[in-house]
């Protein structure tokens, strides 16, 4: 593969797909802060950026410190560029505006900044979600202008602080994977086309909720253990690495299902996951790679929200056995 940047990547989307400049130049400003994340992230606690903040977000969790570094990293690279209308963050209860000094742009830009970030006292990965949605046209955008359904995304991605920083990306023509060369601060293409196979012997799913899931869930997992004696004719492997970024990326790289239900905790919550920042954008990735995503019953990526903030129950990857689940709802 020709050693190519995001940035030589993206004007190839261009010339071939008419992607428009500003997107590209919006997606280069993101992956640098993305980057400028992945150094703060780095230094751990010899960057004194460990632990929380003793506040708590619009989602009533608990902020890490670097919950908010990497809000206000994303924020301040975004706002003067030119691309944006407006921004989103799970870290602010409302939408940032662009301050009037500043021009403004055909885009609303939507993220995550750390997600898993309980996982960062660990050193276990973590990572940022963003999505791109199409601004409204000669005015200011309000709240209302970000509940959009999925299928708006004009692109959206996801950063990887682990062993490696990876950005994946999709700007509609399939899945990229560009890994950071720290030598040369470039995001390289590593890989052209995710392809998720469509059949998989590998669940994700916090098993501690197991008495709280819904009917159809229970028994997707019971099946599952049940193995090649059980129904499936074939046993199944696990993993839960309980920070979304890390076990979609798993899904990328190697197929798999990712689920995180409704569960009778919270039963008025449809979910824990967030729709607008953590599962459009990754739906959105996991449909241009040839996988599916559903809330159980409906595909992610047609839901219309109705807050901001608003939660999903998530079931994605491996389109076949997405599909299974989805059947066991239908069913149900
Ligand atoms: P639990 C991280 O806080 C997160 O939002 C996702 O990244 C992750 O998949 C999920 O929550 C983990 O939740 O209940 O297993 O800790």
């Amino acid at each position: 593969m020709p050693r190519l940047s995001l940035t030589h990547h993206l004007i190839r989307c261009e010339r071939e797909h008419g992607l428009d400049p500003n997107l590209r130049l919006l997606l280069e400003t993101v992956a640098r802060a993305c980057k400028t994340i992945s150094h703060a992230v780095g230094k751990g606690a010899l960057g004194g950026v460990l632990g929380s903040l003793g506040t708590t977000n619009v989602q009533g969790e608990t902020q890490k410190k670097l919950d908010v570094i990497a809000n206000e990293i994303l924020v301040e690279a975004n706002e003067w560029g030119g691309y944006l209308a407006a921004m989103a963050s799970e870290e602010m209860n409302a939408p940032h505006g662009i301050p009037v000094a500043y021009p403004r742009g055909n885009y609303l830009l939507l993220f995550d900044p750390l997600d898993g970030s309980s996982n960062v006292d660990v050193n276990v990965s973590i990572g940022t979600i963003f999505s791109v949605l199409p601004a409204p046209k000669g005015r200011e955008p309000v709240e209302t202008d970000f509940l959009q359904p999925g299928t708006r995304q004009v692109c959206a991605g996801y950063a990887v602080y682990g062993p490696q920083t990876v950005l994946v990306l999709s700007v509609g023509h399939g899945v990229q994977v560009f890994t950071l060369d720290r030598d040369t601060g470039s995001f390289i293409l590593t890989q052209e086309n995710v392809r998720i196979p469509a059949d998989t012997k590998e669940f994700a799913i916090n098993m501690s909720n197991m008495r709280h899931w819904a009917p159809p869930v229970k028994r997707y997992i019971d099946e599952c253990l049940a193995g090649k004696e059980g129904p499936r004719g074939k046993d199944f492997n696990m993993r839960w690495i309980a920070s979304m970024v890390a076990d979609v990326h798993r899904i990328m790289s190697r197929g798999g299902i990712f689920m995180y239900p409704w569960d009778k905790r919270e039963p008025d919550k449809p979910g824990k996951l967030r729709l607008m920042y953590e599962a459009n954008p990754m739906s959105y990735l996991v449909e241009q790679a040839g996988g599916a995503a559903t809330n159980g019953t409906q595909r992610i990526l047609e839901i219309v929200p109705k807050k901001l903030h608003e939660r999903v129950s998530v079931i994605l990857g491996s389109k076949n056995e997405v599909d299974y689940v989805s059947a066991l709802h239908r069913r149900a």
